[in-house]
């Protein structure tokens, strides 16, 4: 829980957002590609966790995203519940030429669901959209699956660059999105009881979009 006042609203925001999927879907180049502009063709295995904290500007402000990223194998994962702790974004990642990992989301985002906070704001991300020939996951595929689940979705290639930097300013613009609004919100609480000294603006816990909004 987060509190800021009045003062101090112009500091930055700091949003955690964690990478989740199969090992191999690409969580890692999709993070490297993001934060340096980077792609490693034979990356190995993440072991344990890593975080990079990447700034964003959003509406003209300031945001720091601090994208977490852990091993899709359980045998070289961190602690499972305090890398969900804290985070109010997710990319929800698997690779478009792979069958298997596109059926491993329910349980991902199971695991979303039980260990963060419900509300977590997530994109639903079929990686290696490069990879046109061997495709086995239809674009329409994916669309449909995030419409069921109330996720935002977006196909990118941490190859090619393609979407990566979307998919990451769809989920912290999101993020701030609704963080604004709850500003906005408990200023006008605010305003109809003027009596009560320095103004706490905001809790944020994050909020899942509903689609179509
Ligand atoms: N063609 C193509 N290959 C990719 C893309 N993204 C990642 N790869 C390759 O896929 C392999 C796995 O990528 P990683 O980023 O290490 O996968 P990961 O999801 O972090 O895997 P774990 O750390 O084991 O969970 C590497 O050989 C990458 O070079 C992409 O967009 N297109
Ligand atoms: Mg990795």
């Amino acid at each position: 829980m987060t509190f800021y006042t009045e003062e101090e609203q112009t500091e930055d925001y700091l949003f955690k957002i964690v990478l989740v999927g199969d090992s191999a879907v690409g969580k890692s180049n999709l993070l490297a590609r993001f934060a340096r502009d980077e792609f490693y063709p034979n990356s190995k295995s993440t072991i344990g966790v890593e975080f990079q904290t990447q700034k964003m500007d959003i509406n003209g402000k300031e945001v720091k995203a601090q994208i977490w990223d852990t091993a899709g194998q359980e045998r070289f994962r961190a602690v499972t519940s305090a890398y969900y702790t804290g985070a109010v974004g997710a990319l929800l990642v698997y690779d478009i030429s792979r069958r298997q990992m596109f059926d491993s989301i329910g349980r991902w985002l199971n695991e979303l669901h039980t260990l963060s906070d419900m509300n977590v704001v997530t994109i639903l991300v079929g990686n290696k959209s490069d990879l046109k020939d061997a495709r086995e996951i239809y674009t329409a595929e994916g669309n449909t699956l995030a419409e069921a689940q109330g996720l935002f979705f977006i196909e990118t290639s941490a190859l090619d660059s393609s979407n990566v930097a979307a998919a990451f300013q769809t989920v912290v613009r999101d993020i701030y999105n609704i963080l604004s609004r709850k500003v906005i919100q408990t200023q006008e609480l605010k305003k109809q009881d003027p009596g009560s000294g320095k103004t706490v603006v905001l809790t944020f816990t994050g909020r899942r979009k509903p689609r179509g909004r």
